[in-house]
């Protein structure tokens, strides 16, 4: 993937100013809110990153620890990488439900907002798809690799280079003019771009997602232990959730977007133009015991083409068992809550049983 291959004389080479100038024109008319380039080298990045791993934060998610370097040393992932083209796409969906109001709606699901519409993993990596033909149209053939979160990428850390924002104290990338609901996708080429600079971090004296988080997840500015983080716990672990966290997940049954809500810069946040990021299936309103009550048929098919089909039937059933334990209301609403729980008690999933069963203690012990 050597770039001075393609182009050994070098009247034939394209103005490669001018190509990084149409590369961010074309990926704005595909969809990306903004573009940046940037080179590969990670060092401080890669230090976090291994810091992080020795302490265990990443939990269950060996998908993180088993790529040694390549994670941090594009050019390892893809040899002849010399430039990174990061995109960002904005995902904050035009809807009716307020987020905040609905985290205090006990008997209602919350979903995170990202999750509510079609699987962004298909939707951007198909675009950067059509950046990379169209890029190919003025260079000819190039080395390039698209990635979405597809492979051992340290994406918010090369958007931080390619200017599109700053890692906040939550770790999510913020964009001073966009807040940070967006999605970021990368494109991995051998071109020899001019590189963008990286914008200032403006999260200064602010506090509010470290205070707000209801797990204490952010254990310090900059530093998530992902074994505490709702959005693990709902999404990536498999397994039992440990009891302690259960009531502190409240009605969150498939992540957790507090620490963006809180965050003052999403007061500059724009909704998304995609049809493809509006809430699914009413998803954003739902009863947690009318979704409790779903067959796995139905679970199938009101998720085709989400990323909440990933997590599976077993999965979804305890999250909700769990938001169902942390439910209440009034006497009537509490016998709905108990019956919808006990129609799961002999659920052939032993993760799912336990969940239920908790959750109904917790109902029990409300109650004396
Ligand atoms: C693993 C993962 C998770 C894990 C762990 C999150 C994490 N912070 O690492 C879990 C499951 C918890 C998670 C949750 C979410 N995720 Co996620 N996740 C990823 C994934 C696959 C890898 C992230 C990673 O590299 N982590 C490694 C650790 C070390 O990185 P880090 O915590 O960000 O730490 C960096 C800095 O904070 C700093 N740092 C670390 N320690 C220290 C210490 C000091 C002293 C200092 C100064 C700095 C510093 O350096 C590190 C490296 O750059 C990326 C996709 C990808 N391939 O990159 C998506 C990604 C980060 N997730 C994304 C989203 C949308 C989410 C959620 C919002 C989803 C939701 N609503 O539930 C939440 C947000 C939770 C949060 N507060 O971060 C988006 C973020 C977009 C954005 N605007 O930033 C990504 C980029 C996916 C995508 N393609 O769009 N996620
Ligand atoms: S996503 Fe939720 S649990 Fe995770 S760090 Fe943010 S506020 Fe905490
Ligand atoms: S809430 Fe405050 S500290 Fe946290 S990311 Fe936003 S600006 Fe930074």
């Amino acid at each position: 993937m050597d770039a001075a291959q393609n182009y050994p004389d070098s009247s034939t080479a394209p103005d490669f100013t001018q190509l990084a100038l149409d590369i961010k024109q074309w990926g704005r008319e595909l969809g990306f809110q903004q573009l940046g380039i940037t080179d590969t080298s990670l060092d401080e990045d890669e230090i976090h990153l291994m810091n992080w791993l020795r302490a265990g934060r990443h939990g269950k998610m060996t998908y993180m620890s088993v790529h040694g370097v390549k994670r941090s040393r594009p050019e390892n992932l893809v040899p002849g990488t010399l430039r990174i083209i990061s995109a960002r796409m904005d995902y904050l969906p035009q809807e009716d439900s307020d987020p905040e109001q609905l985290l205090r709606e006990y008997t209602m699901a919350y979903v995170s907002r990202y999750a509510l519409g079609r699987d962004y993993h298909k939707v951007l990596r198909t675009r950067l798809q059509r950046l990379a033909n169209k890029i190919e149209l003025v260079t000819g053939p190039i080395g390039y690799r698209v990635f979405v979160d597809s492979a051992p990428v340290l994406e918010k850390a090369l958007a931080q280079k390619a200017g599109l924002g700053w890692i906040g104290k939550h770790t999510n990338l913020i964009n001073h003019s966009a807040g940070s609901w967006f999605f970021l996708g990368e494109l991995y080429t051998n071109l020899p771009l001019p590189v963008d600079s990286p914008v200032e971090n403006h999260c200064g004296t602010c506090q509010s997602c470290i205070e707000i988080c209801p797990t204490q997840a952010i254990v310090a500015p900059y530093q998530l232990d992902a074994r505490r983080c709702i959005s693990y716990l709902t999404i990536e672990l498999r397994a039992s959730i440990p009891v302690e966290l259960r009531p502190l997940i409240g009605n969150r049954i498939y992540g957790c977007d507090d620490c963006q809500l809180v965050c003052p810069w999403n007061r500059f946040a724009r909704h998304t133009g995609e049809s493809d990021f509006q809430p699914r299936h009413g998803l954003n309103a739902m009863q947690l015991v009318d979704l409790l009550a779903w067959s796995e048929n139905e679970f199938l098919q009101y998720t085709e083409g989400s990323a909440i089909r990933r997590i599976g039937f077993e999965c979804w059933l305890r999250n909700i068992a769990v938001a169902l334990g942390n439910a209440g209301g009034n006497a009537e609403t509490k016998v709905n809550i108990m019956n919808a729980l006990k129609s799961r008690l002999d659920y052939p999933s032993e993760l799912v049983r336990e969940h239920v069963q908790w959750a109904l203690s917790q109902h029990a012990d409300r109650t004396h």
